[in-house]
């Protein structure tokens, strides 16, 4: 779908930047009685977050979005448990998305309703959009952060890497050759999607590379507990590095 709003760091107060969409909302965005921003858009889209001045917990983000195609309402929280109640209607998806706070120790709530009368794309790419900002929304500023992630992480008769970079600049190279199957409901195509949206709506480089397997499952599972172990490695906060880890000074 193209109606996604590219998402741009605006610098704010101290819980860091409000990830503001690129394009004019009209009308004008409401401030709801929780202290998010509303935002409606002409062709529908809806949007909102939570300013960062209102929010109860640091390191966390609630994204809410609407279109004619999904209804998606998503919150994370980086200092978690690896706790998820996650709905979205496409099991297989339920089961990555659940092993992704598990192994990440990032808390996932989703519930999700989309068109799934068509198929799953739409929910699973939505998802990955709302995943991405909320990310981005809960590092806000980045300071403290390791930055970098890796994991190769075998499973079975998989092995995948992950590596992430948590630098401000979407980048997501694929390199994964996932067998054409659908899983219940979740075509195996949509794993490279969720990630891509991911990767380019959290603004964060993403390199994926399944080194060998053969079982769809195996595949895609190793890559989102790979993923999951790198995100996990670079949201963490470094004790020994308390600044923004750039040399630029900002990320
Ligand atoms: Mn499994």
């Amino acid at each position: 779908m193209n109606d996604v709003s590219t998402a741009q760091a605006v610098p704010a107060a101290s819980a860091g930047p409000v990830i503001l969409p690129e394009r004019k909302p009209n009308p004008p965005p409401v401030v709801l009685a929780d202290g998010s921003l509303l935002f409606r858009f002409e062709d529908g889209v809806e949007e909102s977050i939570v300013a960062p001045e209102k929010r109860i917990l640091r390191r966390s983000a609630r994204v809410v979005r609407k279109t004619r195609e999904t209804e998606i309402e998503l919150a994370l929280d980086l200092n978690g448990a690896g706790q998820s109640t996650v709905a979205t209607g496409v099991g297989f998806f339920d089961h990555m998305l659940t092993l992704l706070a598990r192994h990440s120790l990032i808390d996932l709530t989703v519930e999700a309703k989309g068109d799934l009368h068509i198929d799953a794309h739409h929910t699973v790419e939505d998802i990955g959009i709302c995943y991405g900002k909320a990310l981005a929304q809960a590092l806000g500023s980045k300071v403290g952060i390791r930055r970098y992630g890796s994991a190769t992480l075998p499973m079975d008769e998989t092995l995948a890497t992950a590596a992430v970079d948590l630098c401000g600049r979407p980048f997501c190279v694929w390199k994964a050759e996932v067998p054409l199957e659908t899983l219940g409901n979740f075509s195996s195509t949509l794993a490279e999607e969720f990630w891509r949206a991911v990767s380019s709506s959290g603004a964060f480089a993403l390199h994926v590379v399944v080194h060998h397997g053969r079982n769809t499952h195996h595949i895609i599972e190793a890559i989102f507990k790979a993923t999951a172990r790198a995100l996990r490695e670079a949201v963490e906060m470094d004790p020994r590095s308390p600044g923004v880890p750039s040399t630029k000074g900002v990320l």
